[in-house]
């Protein structure tokens, strides 16, 4: 049948006319709203059937923005339009948009107004060189000014503002754009079902750092710990960029049909930075050049951690370390929490804890380290807030002596005459928060030195920083939940001012964070959980409703400071909340998740996310901190954890013990994944260590660069991207070896399905082990009895080491090379070594070796070649073990030769299975890396 031309131009018709409307963008989003209040807002009341969409049944007209009054080269005065004005405050009448590039490369693009509050994060605004660029446009219609940002290589449109509803006024700031695709991910912090965001309906995900845990048992859009306003979007073509919004007030943003994304915030101004890849991988090199890139951790820092809150005492912590030690399951690193505290004081030790030092001695003697916890905020009636206040530090306050809570105050001597806002967190009086913005550097000092002190008493070796929303209780609750707490004493709580009107602490538009909270029904502020927004830091240079977000950040920073400056080392501080930049100083884990298997899904989602975002060093509270966990969920859990950077096993309050060693089913398969792990951990420190130097990420973003990139012997042959929630991830990208795994992660499951790219890839877990899997969709067994399914890719050369029960011994065995070559047999991997703990001031002049492998055969031998491309001081264990998959024929092992000498291979030791095609080439002291700079080991095969 011939194509009926005429339906054709019709539907084109239909298209393009204009009376279809674009995305809607909410007029009303407080919860209490109604057609009366829509319409005298002038906006446009049209309740949707079907609500599922979640489109806003009050919406802006058309037309509302600004118009352009003028330009200067990159400089452009807009004024406000005739369009609808905004309900939540008068619009600035000029606002200015000044564009800039950095670099060649990245695009600013700043809608501002001089003088405004601009948030004080010293990022080191590097940039990365790439051919790629992106161009500004501008255009109007009628009254109406908008931009564009262009790929100029595809000359695709990457944000698009024709959408309309720009709005600046001092305390509501709008901006929405239309997408190039629906392949967006990023935003933070937020649980999030699939990676990708879901463009067919309306979602409002808010920004605001919250001590608030995650849910995963269904789509939810709160607001949790971080805040991450960056995303990288994949462009139809497959090229990718990121997008950043410097901006730390309070904040959302509601991705919706389009696809189009609305940003709201409420301070600041719209500072907004494109990074044009084209890659993911360049994109995120862009973006932690720009914001700074992650931190090194100690090498044992990768090791395992046993964590519990509600450890009765150091007896049971001893008991538990105990118990996962005896089952033989590798384990780096023990976890005390608040319970260590002498009625949860920091700096304090707990009666019950007596001794703790002679134990952490004791675990240092079995190479094991500890990490503490810290909270923020400390007693305003002990020692430490005493030297606070003799040293000068500061600590939040209010603004003005009269906002002082008097009642409270007065009992407390040390800070009766001081702004100081007191609060309520764990400690049995009011604490408070010390202000890490403080620019006398007098706060950071304070810090250092009480942790310097506590160390002397307690020789720990990393630092985990929680609370740091920061988190106060029962803000503005008359009946706060601690005054039926009997390990709490009913302290009065703090109360902003919310009564009346109040700009910072009841700000017209006040975010998702407060109305999906549950608006006016629950009582629901800015300030709930948190300190009142009214509050000041840095002697009110800065106002809490502005920085109130980058509180976890500012600790991090002062923290990591003090750890390095106290021990010397690098060691490693993980930290609950988090900012763009908080991976330079900390790592994170997600939270107070459930002991659910929807949270250990949602668990894969973060740490990808987190990666994004430049905080590599990331993990779940593994087996689950809520609720009860059971075998099966947290032998699964076990078994994905131990491929996650962070790998800590933690549990809450009065919920049974949760530890391997409970179950030996648990035990079982922890130690195999353990033990996997840690025989990788010589190549998961080189990811991080590539991460640090380069600004790359560890566990991949898997839309994109490592499962979607088909690679030939580590040279990218094509690219391509899928629209599936991808669940699985891959390690890593820039070292050709590629590492990926499909973790269990539903109950029952003894097989998993699972997506390989088109590519070489071998088993290696129990399924075949070394043997080639055809790419595609494929579905693989998975017992609670094998080893999660991981594969590694072919072309790659993979660093390991043989395993032991914790990192610092396993650094003392010898190294082996796992030789995976794709179908031209080849391989090639990279090897970075440090000694594990030293400062790193910069990598220009840190002690490192580096070590690349480039490995060949063809039908008659093989040759491995060893290059030295940097030589550091740290003495190595020799390189004893090599296996080689997919190796033709057998070799002769006697024909072996080290840079031309010839070295015998131990025949006993040794194997070449014809059946397998694995060649496992074992011999003691066989190469020593730093014998030369150029190794190479060369064999023939048996002659046919
Ligand atoms: O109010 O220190 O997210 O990991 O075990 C709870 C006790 C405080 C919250 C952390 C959690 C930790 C717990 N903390």
């Amino acid at each position: 049948m011939k194509p009926n031309l005429q339906y054709f131009s019709l539907l084109f018709l239909l298209c393009v006319e204009p009376g279809i409307a674009g995305p809607r963008i909410d007029c009303l989003p407080e919860p209490s709203g109604n057609q009366t209040v829509c319409e005298s807002r002038g906006c446009i009341w049209n309740p949707v059937d079907n609500d599922i969409d979640g489109a806003p049944w009050c919406y802006f007209k058309d037309g509302v923005g600004y118009n352009l009054a003028s330009q200067i080269g990159s400089t452009y005065i807009l004024r406000k339009n005739n369009g609808p004005r905004n309900p939540w405050g008068a619009d600035f009448e000029n606002i200015q948009l000044r564009t800039s590039t950095i670099g060649g490369s990245v695009l600013n693009v700043k809608i501002g107004v001089d003088g405004r509050y601009e948030p004080p994060v010293d990022f080191p605004r590097e940039t990365i060189s790439t051919s790629e660029t992106l161009s500004f446009t501008t255009a109007s219609s009628d009254d109406l000014f908008w931009f564009s940002v262009i790929r100029n290589s595809t000359n695709r449109k990457i944000f698009d503002t024709s959408l309309g509803g720009l709005i600046f006024s001092d305390q509501f700031l709008q901006l929405s754009t239309y997408l190039p695709s629906e392949n967006m991910y990023g935003w933070g912090e937020n649980a999030h079902q699939s990676l990708k965001h879901n463009f067919s309906r309306y979602l409002t995900w808010g920004m605001l750092a919250r001590d608030q845990p995650p849910n995963s048992g269904n789509l939810d859009t709160m607001n949790l710990y971080g805040v991450h306003p960056f995303y990288m979007c994949l462009e139809p073509d497959g090229n990718a960029h990121g997008v950043f919004i410097f901006n730390s007030n309070p904040q959302e943003v509601t991705t919706a049909p389009g696809p189009s994304l609305i940003y709201r915030t409420i301070g600041g101004n719209l500072d907004i930075y494109f990074f044009p890849g084209p890659t993911p991988a360049l994109v995120t090199q862009q973006y932690l050049a720009f914001i700074g890139k992650p931190f090194l951790p100690s090498y044992w820092a990768l090791g395992y951690q046993l964590s519990r809150y509600g450890y009765s005492g150091l007896d049971e912590m001893k008991q538990r370390v105990g118990a996962v030690r005896d089952a033989g399951i590798p384990l780096d690193i023990a976890v005390a929490d608040i319970d260590y505290m002498n009625r949860y004081k920091d700096f304090s030790t707990n009666d019950n804890w007596a001794g703790f030092e002679d134990y952490v001695k004791q675990m240092h003697g079995w190479n094991m380290k500890m990490i503490p916890i810290f909270d923020p905020a400390v007693e305003a009636d002990y020692l430490p807030f005493q030297r606070a206040m003799s040293m000068g530090a500061k600590f939040i306050e209010w603004d003005d002596y009269s906002q002082v809570q008097q009642d409270i105050q007065k009992l407390y001597p040390m800070a009766k005459d001081t702004k100081i806002m007191l609060g309520v967190v764990w400690p049995d009086h009011h604490v408070g928060f010390p202000d890490f913005l403080d620019s006398t550097g007098k706060t950071q000092a304070w810090w250092r030195d009480e942790l310097e002190l506590y160390h002397s008493k307690l020789t720990f070796d990393g630092i985990w920083i929680d609370m740091n929303e920061p988190a106060n209780f029962g803000t503005n609750e008359l009946h706060p939940w601690y005054f039926d707490d009997n390990d709490h004493p009913n302290d009065a709580p703090l109360f902003c001012p919310t009564n009346g009107s109040n700009q910072w602490d009841l700000p017209l538009f006040q975010t998702h964070a407060v109305y999906y909270y549950g608006g006016n029904q629950n009582n629901a502020y800015l300030s709930s959980k948190t300190l009142c927004l009214t509050g000041v830091q840095n002697n009110g240079s800065y106002r809490f409703y502005d920085v109130k977000n980058l509180y976890g950040l500012t600790e991090a920073i002062q923290t990591q400071a003090a750890l390095m400056d106290v021990t010397g080392k690098r060691g490693a501080v993980v930290s609950r909340s988090t900012f763009p930049s908080a991976g330079r100083y900390a790592g994170h884990w997600l939270g107070d998740n459930t002991a659910r298997w929807e949270d250990l899904r949602t668990s894969v989602i973060g740490a990808q996310e987190f990666n994004l975002f430049g905080i590599p060093y990331v993990g779940s509270d593994v087996c689950g901190f809520l609720g009860q966990s059971n075998e099966e969920l947290c032998l699964r859990w076990q078994q994905m954890g131990a491929f996650h950077s962070f790998f800590r096993n933690h549990n809450t309050l009065g919920e049974p013990a949760q530890d391997p060693a409970v179950w030996p089913s648990v035990a079982s398969a922890t130690k195999t994944a353990n033990l996997f792990r840690y025989q990788y951990l010589p190549y998961l420190f080189s990811l991080h260590f590539q991460a640090s130097q380069n600004g790359l990420t560890v566990v991949h973003f898997p839309k994109t660069s490592f499962c979607f990139l088909q690679y030939k012997c580590g040279v990218i042959v094509e690219r391509r991207y899928y629209d599936t929630l991808m669940l699985q991830f891959l390690r890593c990208e820039e070292i050709p070896s590629s590492i990926l795994v499909a973790p269990v992660l539903y109950q029952g499951a003894v097989t998993t399905n699972l997506y390989l790219p088109n590519d070489v890839w071998y088993s290696l877990f129990d399924y075949k082990y070394g043997s080639q899997i055809d790419a595609g969709y494929i579905i693989v067994p998975s017992p609670t009895t094998y080893r999660i399914p991981v594969f590694v890719r072919g072309g790659s050369a993979v660093p390991r080491q043989t395993p032991t029960t914790t990192t610092t011994m396993s650094r003392h065995n010898p190294f082996e090379l796992l030789v995976a070559p794709c179908q031209m047999g080849r391989a090639v991997g990279v090897l970075y070594w440090d000694d594990g703990q030293k400062i790193v001031d910069s990598f220009d002049t840190h002690d490192f070796h580096q070590f690349n492998f480039n490995y060949n055969s063809t039908s008659s031998g093989a040759q491995l070649t060893i290059s030295r491309t940097r030589k550091g001081t740290v003495v190595l264990p020799t390189m004893d073990i090599i296996e080689i998959f997919n190796y033709p024929s057998p070799p002769n092992f006697r024909s072996f030769t080290l840079n031309g000498s010839t070295v015998n291979i131990n025949v006993q030791s040794s194997t070449y299975s014809g059946i397998t095609k694995t060649l496992y080439i074992s011999t003691k002291n066989l190469i020593d890396l730093t014998s030369s700079d150029v190794i190479s080991l060369v064999w023939s095969n048996v002659l046919k």
